[in-house]
């Protein structure tokens, strides 16, 4: 499960935008534009990673027509974690909500008309990338936020960093393999209670 969910979210890095970008930090590169869902019931889980802003952020997925809440860079301790719980199939994007200046910025640049279709979230596999100190925990991606309209800038993309990853739903055992499970577990408890009981009888016998 962890080794699939660590594939996924490679491949969302792999998802790269075409086209290309300059930024004032060349090791960040362009995160993709949604979350892909696989399959209906799947998790997405977001990490808390860090920030250094003056401004309030909110990090936001978009679900239909609504725009959830999964951290504020301000007030969200580092390395917490958002399970959305079990969402249906599909693509999924992110917002940074900037509620110091009120304005919002998509993880879809060219849904930022309003400011040039200006790249605001990058990722990098280097969490140094952010200035931010040492990394507080291994990820394979690293996702930054830049809060700042595009023209004035200052490209940290540090301004909320987070991580993430899908998780396909757990299996649930088939009622086949669960009563094949009672029954191996039925087994073994016989052939205890008889060890014991052949124990017991030559502590007897002694
Ligand atoms: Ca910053
Ligand atoms: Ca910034």
């Amino acid at each position: 499960m962890q080794g699939s969910s660590l594939a996924r979210t490679a491949a969302l890095g792999a998802m790269l935008l075409a086209g290309s970008f300059s930024s004032a930090h060349a090791t960040f590169i362009q995160a993709p534009s949604t979350i892909t869902v696989g399959q209906t019931g799947d998790s997405v889980f977001f990490t808390f990673a860090g920030f250094s802003a003056d401004d309030t952020d909110q990090l936001r997925l978009v679900n239909g027509n609504t725009s959830v809440l999964i951290f504020t860079n301000q007030t969200t301790p580092v390395g917490t974690v958002f399970n959305t719980g079990p969402l249906a199939a599909g693509q999924y994007m992110l917002q940074l909500w900037n509620l110091s200046t009120g304005q919002i910025y998509s993880s879809n640049r060219f849904d930022n008309t309003h400011d040039g279709d200006f790249q605001h979230l990058m990722e990098t596999t280097n969490f140094a990338n952010f200035d931010l100190g040492a990394a507080p925990y291994v990820a394979p991606l690293y996702f930054g936020w830049e809060d700042e309209p595009g023209f004035d800038t200052d490209s940290d993309y540090n301004d909320l960093v987070f991580t993430v990853f899908v998780d396909p739903p757990v299996a649930v055992p088939e009622p086949s393999s669960l009563s094949l499970l009672l029954a191996t577990l039925a087994g073994l408890t016989f052939f205890a209670w008889r060890r014991r009981e052949r124990s017991g009888g030559a502590l007897r016998a002694a």
